[in-house]
């Protein structure tokens, strides 16, 4: 009992700025594309270095509508069921081939029965068997920090809680290319990073 008050009372007087609940930050990421110019959809996500207990994955959606997959990138984190509802008149039959997750959704209309769990982190691509225009990626990360950014170049993750993270970046452009060396970054307060992530020509 007496050495477990003493090192709360220890802990109390190491950090007199320390609020009650965790620290956490807002981190915002302006990603380009080397020549100067702002890059959208750019998935980055904030992997813990030290293996925490993660928040549950939560679910999530990718809908069909005018015959395209609503968002075409969704970044979630690993063990996430996604479902598939179908909102167009026509049918879909939904695939992928992609080693982090193989799986068919044969020709249906309206909602599946069951999500698809992303259970394993990697890059998934979906497409669609009868309408081959159809695409959309599923990135999947072990952590539920993670952004995309926007037209503007920028991508914020917010509530992080302060550590050490891996910083992890992918781009639909860079499919077949080798992934980008995940940068180590220190997470103490809010903070902005600037990334340049190369394109396949
Ligand atoms: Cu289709």
């Amino acid at each position: 009992m007496f050495p477990h008050f003493c090192r709360a009372l220890l802990v109390a007087v190491a950090l007199p700025g320390a609020s009650v609940s965790a620290l956490a930050a807002s981190v915002t990421i302006k990603a380009g594309d080397g020549a100067g110019n702002a890059l959208d959809s750019v998935v980055v996500s904030l992997v813990p270095v030290s293996r925490a207990t993660l928040p549950a994955a939560r679910p999530a959606q990718i809908e069909q509508r005018n015959k395209t997959f609503l968002p075409a990138i969704s970044v979630v984190q690993t063990g996430t069921p996604i479902e598939f509802p179908n909102n167009d008149t026509v049918r879909h039959h939904v695939y992928s081939f992609s080693a982090a997750r193989v799986f068919e959704l044969k020709l249906y209309a309206g909602k599946p029965e069951k999500p698809v769990v992303f259970d394993k982190p990697g890059v998934v691509v979906l497409g669609c068997n009868i309408h081959d225009r159809m695409v959309a990626y599923v990135v999947v990360v072990d952590t539920p920090w993670s952004a995309i950014s926007q037209n503007d170049g920028v991508a914020r993750i917010t509530d992080v809680p302060t550590g050490d993270y891996l910083l992890q970046m992918w781009h639909p452009r860079r499919l077949g290319m080798p992934d980008i060396p995940p940068r180590p970054l220190r997470i103490a307060g809010d903070q902005t990073e600037t990334v340049k992530v190369e394109l396949r020509l």
